[in-house]
């Protein structure tokens, strides 16, 4: 057991969590702080243990994002002996961020639970795309999390402000700041968002500066940090693990590794969010499902016409939009079949492809 001294209160277990249903005798609530296949380390206030699913759990749980994931809050019974503790329960999460696997198409994971605000990196000296910010920022409010954006390594830079408005200009809302990890310049935007109970997370890709962030909000070098690749400006994939810390001064810091691709999953609510001047025309078009590419009476194209809406955001939603509509699909196909074993694939009853109003 490693000493961890804090309280499940400065963990974040606030009363949304207190007023779910207690623990069952002989159990303790404790937040998951980090996970490795299988094993998770959950700290339970006074110090963090090694835990495993009950049996139970396991089979109770059918879908991949239900499994435990850093940041929840979970019910453990520790054993005699002290080392391993089971998990029986998980939490109701206030937020889970998910994310498709690479390679498992379709397939959900849940990246971080329970985060009140993600910080989407990107790096001022050549790491950053607009299209990317707006990936990270559907992901993240679908997540029910709130999203900000750093534009780091600002210590490099003559100036920042021409940067920071053309994201101004998508986060429709979030916002936006120049920083310096390493010369420690605008942290306070950062800081200002660590108190106790509060629970901040950074994303975004490999090289960033989000180890850098994180070790500078923590006082110490917690976390390994690695110079970008001379040839191509890319990160190393310092970061293998997600993570969870306490600051010294409260509230909780999750790293995550760079993801390379981070692929949507339902994201009806951070489309929305993220392109409302999109979601809103689109509220007008003569069909429901349009896919606003040539249907009659489409108001998405309209006002992309009248540059009410710029061609590239309307790119960025369609293809973000294609992701998601992929992802249902397999959805559907997944659960009629967990439905029906045995019987053939859906696909044979048309549905009608457009539903008039
Ligand atoms: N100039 C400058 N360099 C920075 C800044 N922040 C981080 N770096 C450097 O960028 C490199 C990558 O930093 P990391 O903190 O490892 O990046 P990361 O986002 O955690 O990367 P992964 O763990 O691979 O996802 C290191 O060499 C850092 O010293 C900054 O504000 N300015
Ligand atoms: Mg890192
Ligand atoms: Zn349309």
């Amino acid at each position: 057991m490693t000493p961890m001294v804090s309280s499940l209160e400065q963990l974040g277990c606030d009363s949304f969590f207190r007023s779910q249903q207690p623990p069952a005798s002989g159990q303790t609530p404790g937040r998951v702080i980090s996970q490795q296949r299988g094993q998770y380390t959950v700290s339970i206030g006074e110090h963090s243990t090694q835990a495993v699913l009950a049996g139970r759990l396991r089979h109770q749980i059918t879908e991949r994002e239900e499994l435990p994931a850093v940041g929840d809050f979970v019910d453990v019974e520790t054993h005699s002996d002290g080392e391993l503790a089971t998990i029986h329960r998980v939490y109701k999460r206030k937020t889970l961020l998910t994310r498709r696997v690479a390679g498992e198409a379709g397939k959900p994971q849940a990246i971080a639970a329970n985060v009140d605000v993600f910080f989407v990196m990107g790096a001022l000296d050549g790491d950053f795309n607009l299209r990317r910010i707006e990936r990270y920022l559907t992901i993240v409010r679908q997540s029910q999390a709130e999203g900000v954006v750093l534009l780091n390594k600002s210590d490099l830079m003559d100036s920042t402000s021409e940067q920071v408005a053309l994201v101004e200009a998508i986060t429709s809302g979030a916002p936006v700041h120049a920083v310096s990890a390493r010369a420690g310049i605008a942290i306070e935007a950062v800081s200002e968002r660590l108190t106790p109970g509060q629970t901040i997370a950074f994303i975004g890709s490999s090289g960033v500066g989000k180890s850098t962030l994180v070790n500078r909000l923590l006082g110490e070098e917690r976390q390994a940090v690695q110079e970008v690749r001379k040839r191509d400006a890319r990160g190393r994939h310092t970061t293998t693990s997600r993570e969870l810390f306490l600051a010294p001064h409260g509230g909780c810091i999750i790293d995550t590794p760079g993801m390379r691709e981070i692929q949507l999953l339902e994201a009806e609510l951070g489309l929305e969010k993220t392109f409302p001047e999109i979601s809103q025309a689109a509220e007008r078009c003569h069909y429901r499902d349009c896919s606003h590419s040539n249907e009659a009476g489409c108001q998405v194209r309209m006002a992309l016409e009248t540059g009410l809406i710029t061609g590239p955001r309307y790119q960025s939603y369609l293809k973000l939009r294609q992701e998601t509509e992929e992802f249902r699909a397999y959805e559907q196909l997944r659960q009629t079949r967990q439905a029906n074993p045995g019987r053939p694939p859906p696909g044979s009853s048309r549905r009608p492809r457009r539903r008039k109003r």
